[in-house]
């Protein structure tokens, strides 16, 4: 007897399709001034994405900077406009699980804007994992690991206040190791600045620096043999992103090793700066990556290069980091840990139940899509008018 397929009437609970895409400005204000070498902050701003699906299931994403467009060249307010005018229209209508082919139609429709691509590949993601029931993590190839080291960044820039807010950290098994942001002031301050945190930290927590592209070439190769006898393990973003050669000329005489941070932001950038060997290892954010598929593509360059990897951050709250667990939990290796410490310099967090930071590891949340709850109260609180 010949069986003839019934039509399968549309499984109303599986329809993807996008139907709706918002998007929030909020500032939310930070616990002290956080400052950087070109920049300084006392709120974060970010771009809050929500996505709704035919079938009702809503994903959120979230846009960090840093200063406005100083960090990078997204601000807020152009996060919002693009994804608003360009990003959102050019995929109303498909179906929300077509990542690759959601990225693709994105670039056509805006070139970089990373940040902005980002947060609307985590919204999806969110939204596909919440309707399956499914960590983001599963949909990106399983997890590897379920909890990160995790760095605190000291930031004000006043030594006493810096060793206090470290002493806390560690005595509260928060945090063990600590970034300490360089080159707001001449290199000399900064040494001695480095001599004390060193003195009171010494073999209890581990030293890096990030000089967010404030140094020289000269100033560098003074400075890094200066880092390496006070026990710096790592120099992050020594000198400006567009000179990886001068990077590459430090890397071949620098005692300690170098981070690639704002001089990588599209696998061509990683393979670039593989094939100059310019650094030892790479910081990985999904503002500069346009995603979590594209954080994954980026590792994959880095590691075929020979680079370690490390688990950058943006100061996003508990959102993009948890999206940003959820991408490192399924990398192969993660030598250097994460810094997602971005929650806890907020005053108030964005989501229902924060991410959860215990013996200096913090932990990949267990549920669907990235693993939080939007706390639409403080979403409100926070939205600029
Ligand atoms: C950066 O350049 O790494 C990450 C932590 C922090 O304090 O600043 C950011 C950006
Ligand atoms: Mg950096």
């Amino acid at each position: 007897m010949e069986i003839r397929p019934i039509p399968v009437p549309p499984d109303l609970r599986r329809d993807l399709t996008i139907e709706a895409v918002s998007t929030t400005i909020v500032d939310v204000p930070t616990v002290r001034r956080h400052k950087l070498s070109q920049l300084s902050v006392t709120a974060q701003s970010y771009v809050i994405v929500e996505i709704r699906l035919r079938n009702g299931a809503t994903g959120v994403g979230e846009a960090a900077t840093l200063g406005g467009p100083r960090w990078s060249e997204e601000s807020v307010e152009g996060i919002k406009a693009t994804i608003d005018a360009h990003l959102s229209p050019a995929i109303l209508g498909q179906s929300a699980e077509r990542f690759i082919a959601i990225g693709t139609l994105l670039d056509a429709a805006a070139k970089r804007n990373s940040a902005a691509k980002g947060a609307i590949e985590t919204a999806l993601i969110d939204a596909v994992g919440r309707t399956l029931g499914l960590p983001a993590h599963q949909l990106l190839g399983g997890r590897v690991r379920e909890r990160f080291p995790v760095f605190w960044t000291l930031a004000s820039g006043d030594p006493g206040q810096e060793i206090e807010e470290a002493e806390a950290k560690l005595s509260a098994r928060l945090h063990d190791r600590f970034k300490i942001k360089v080159g707001a002031q001449p290199v000399e301050a900064d040494l001695a600045r480095l001599t004390r945190l060193s003195a009171a930290l010494a073999g209890r927590a581990q030293l890096i620096v990030d000089a967010n592209q404030a140094w020289d070439e000269p100033t560098a190769v003074r400075a890094l043999p200066a880092l390496a006898d006070l026990g710096i393990a790592l120099a992050e973003q020594p000198l400006p992103a567009w000179n990886m050669a001068g990077m590459a000329r430090l890397k071949a005489r620098s005692p300690i090793p170098l981070m690639a941070d704002e001089c990588v932001f599209s696998a061509h950038d990683m393979f670039q700066a593989g094939a100059l060997a310019c650094a030892d290892v790479v910081s990985l954010k999904i503002v500069k990556h346009g995603g979590l598929f594209g954080l994954h593509k980026v590792a994959a360059v880095a590691e075929a290069a020979g680079f370690s990897l490390y688990g950058g951050c943006l100061l996003e709250s508990s959102i993009g980091a948890a999206a940003h667990l959820q991408a490192f939990a399924g990398l192969n290796t993660l030598a250097w840990g994460c810094e997602h410490f971005g929650p806890h310099i907020l005053t108030q967090d964005l989501v229902l139940e924060p991410l959860v930071i215990r013996d200096f590891h913090i932990h990949l949340p267990s549920g669907p899509g990235i693993g939080i709850e939007l706390d639409r109260a403080q979403l409100a609180r926070f939205a600029r008018t």
